[in-house]
């Protein structure tokens, strides 16, 4: 366990523990002697749906599930076979949780709306992006899940009125990265906290907690393929950062991207661009559980200079932002261009 960066709420003699995400999640629970369980249930939902996910993004091109289904999906893209599987493991584990009242995910037009009873317990919505980048699986490069959780507003009489929340209102957020290994990222406003799926065993391990991102490293992350349709001060940016060596990496994953900047810094950016006037990324699964996690963990996440992506009100659950996302001093830098 010599990976394990301990906070220090761990004492010595803890900081050699093994604990699954399960007894983490137990954990957190724990400190909230009011909890129903329902919250817990569902992080454990996610946590066998990024298993299975895991599992049929390493078999894709034994199973023959690389490529496309020759549906478009309701942002206009093709479905890749793996998205409509990733998508429906999601949908099936969630829908056998209680504590959930509504999904909404990157790939069906409308939210899904599976329980209206307004009884006393809390409920709660669940967004995802089932599987980001998943353009990267035929050529067996990193993809990822990113989800989001709301509280229901119970006062809301239209269900899916409830979805449309700041980022801030979020109660938990989190990503998986199915790269060279399994990883689950996890913040329920506590703080950040890393887990890696042991093949071995079947159980992501926590790794890492407290997670903080450094606060400034020479390194940008955008598609430069576009630089020529970004605003005008993107434009600036990129040369300033050139003339003082800074490196690019770009995986075509926002998760797999945004992964390197939470362990070594830097900044992602995807600009409005000719294109995509109001960027690519979708505000409510993409950008909020992603601002959420850096932000958590001592970075910056903007759509624009002075302009929380946290704080961006949403009217739409497909819309999209321009996102700048990463260590603070990077985050300032491009938008002291803007
Ligand atoms: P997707 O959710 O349809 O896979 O699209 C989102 C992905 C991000 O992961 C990534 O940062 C971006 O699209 C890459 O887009 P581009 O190819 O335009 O650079
Ligand atoms: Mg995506």
């Amino acid at each position: 366990m010599s990976a394990m960066i301990d906070t220090p709420v761990d004492t010595p003699a803890r900081s050699n523990e093994i604990v699954t995400l399960q007894a983490h999640i137990l954990q957190q629970q724990s400190r909230y002697p009011e909890a129903s369980g329902q919250f817990s249930w569902i992080l454990s939902a996610l946590a066998i749906s990024a298993k299975m996910i895991a599992s049929h993004v390493r078999r894709a091109r034994l199973d023959d599930v690389l490529g496309t289904v020759g549906n478009q999906n309701v942002q206009g893209e093709q479905q890749q076979k793996l998205d409509v599987i990733a998508n429906d493991i999601l949908l099936r584990t969630l829908g056998g949780r209680e504590g959930v009242a509504i999904v909404a995910s990157e790939e069906n037009e409308e939210p899904v709306i599976l329980r209206t009873d307004d009884s006393a317990e809390r409920k709660y919505c669940v967004l995802f992006d089932p599987l980001d980048g998943s353009s990267n699986l035929d050529v067996c490069g990193a993809v990822g899940t990113i989800f989001s959780i709301l509280r229901k507003d119970r006062r809301s009489p239209d269900p899916q009125a409830s979805l449309l929340q700041c980022g801030a209102e979020q109660v938990a957020a989190g990503y998986v990265l199915y790269g060279s290994s399994t990883v689950f990222v996890l913040t329920i406003g506590l703080g950040v906290d890393m887990f890696v799926l042991d093949p071995a065993y079947g159980a992501f391990i926590r790794v890492a907690r407290g997670m903080q991102i450094p606060k400034t490293n020479k390194c940008y992350s955008v598609n430069e393929g576009n630089r020529l349709s970004f605003p005008e001060g993107y434009q600036k940016y990129l040369s300033w950062a050139q003339e003082r060596g800074y490196s690019s990496r770009y995986a075509g994953a926002m998760v797999a991207d945004v992964h390197r900047i939470l362990l070594q810094g830097g900044v992602f950016m995807y600009p409005p661009t000719r294109k995509a006037p109001k960027g690519k990324l979708r505000l409510m699964y993409e950008a909020n559980p992603m601002a959420m996690i850096v932000e958590q963990a001592g970075g910056k996440a903007l759509s624009a200079p002075g302009e929380r992506i946290l704080d961006v009100r949403p009217t739409d659950i497909h819309q999209r932002v321009p996102v700048i996302i990463g260590s603070s001093e990077e985050v300032d830098q491009v938008a002291a261009h803007l």
